[in-house]
């Protein structure tokens, strides 16, 4: 039995959902407001830039796409200079009430992040553009560490496999006390590189944290999701990352599209019966979700453990 159960109407969003022109539909961050599921998506243009989309649902598998798309590429500012190729998968965190969205801002200067704040999903502010250039898969964990911010990121290096980093900030500008805390491991699902996928989720064991893993064949790259676990009160230790992914390229959403032999999380759901509903997006051209019990993801952790380092 596979521990993470696909949804059977997957894929649940396309770009023929889509109210706008877009070429693809994927990596989403997903989060609950007022009872509502809100997925803020990636689409591709057809000028092959990126940006992003906002849909709802009340159930987290059914999902209406909003009229305009939710952020594009900024008009003004130091946000115009970085963003010019565009805006890339979105993650999602609720802290202090009002809800962070980190993403990938694309220009001539290379990939950074940005920070963009909302308490509604009505009105955006960008915040601050939070990462030099050559970094990705910026989460934020929904609660402070010693009064600080903590967020785990994946900076790209020539020398070191592209490995999991966490660092903290007093005020969301300014971050520091970086170290490395998770490498890939040779000749492992995970070996070329891994990143951070959804925000970490807060169990009983420790902050679950589903990240992505990339193993490289003749064929191109296969992007997998994996699963590891940080201390509750510091996360910079991390207790277990499972040996075994949970969840591989399989589907014929997720092996042919956009990007072939593809699955990318941005967003997870923990709900209040032990479940976590997990989105995904298939060869970087549709949105998919299933389903996991948040213990079986532990014991992947805790039981069949591979080393963070
Ligand atoms: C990564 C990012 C993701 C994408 C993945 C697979 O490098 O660009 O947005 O989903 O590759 O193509």
């Amino acid at each position: 039995m596979p521990v993470l159960k696909r949804y059977e109407k997957n894929p649940i969003l396309t770009k023929d959902d889509v109210p706008y022109q877009v070429a693809t539909v994927h990596n989403a961050g997903v989060t609950k407001c007022n009872d509502k599921y809100i997925m803020i998506f990636r689409s591709h243009l057809n000028n092959g830039r990126s940006i992003l989309g906002l849909a709802e649902s009340d159930d987290g598998f059914s999902f209406d796409v909003a009229k305009e798309p939710f952020m594009t590429p900024a008009c003004k500012g130091i946000f115009k200079e970085y963003e010019e190729y565009g805006v890339e998968d979105p993650r999602i965190t609720f802290i202090d009430g009002e809800y962070l969205i980190t993403y990938s801002a694309y220009s001539r200067y290379g990939v950074r992040i940005g920070l963009a704040k909302t308490k509604d999903f009505r009105e955006v502010e960008r915040f601050s553009l939070i990462t030099e250039a050559d970094y990705r898969n910026v989460v934020i964990f929904p609660e402070r560490f010693n009064g600080l911010y903590a967020r785990l990121d994946r900076p790209h290096s020539e020398i070191s496999p592209w490995s999991i980093w966490i660092s903290f900030s007093p005020d969301l500008r300014f971050w520091g006390e970086a170290r490395l805390i998770m490498r890939p491991v040779q000749y492992h699902w995970d070996e070329m590189k891994i990143g951070p996928g959804a925000p970490p989720i807060k169990t009983d064991k420790g902050w679950l944290s589903i990240y992505h893993g990339v193993f490289p064949t003749m064929d191109g790259s296969v992007y997998r999701l994996g699963v590891a676990l940080h201390d509750l009160k510091d996360p910079s230790k991390i207790v277990g990352v499972g040996d075994n992914w949970i969840l591989q390229p399989e589907e014929a959403y997720e092996i042919t599209g956009y990007v072939h032999n593809v699955v990318f999380t941005c967003g997870a759901v923990p709900e209040t019966d032990g479940t976590v509903k997990i989105y995904w997006g298939g060869a970087d051209n549709v949105m998919c979700v299933g389903t996991a019990g948040i213990n079986d993801l532990l014991n992947l952790c805790l039981k069949n453990s591979r080393p963070a380092l």
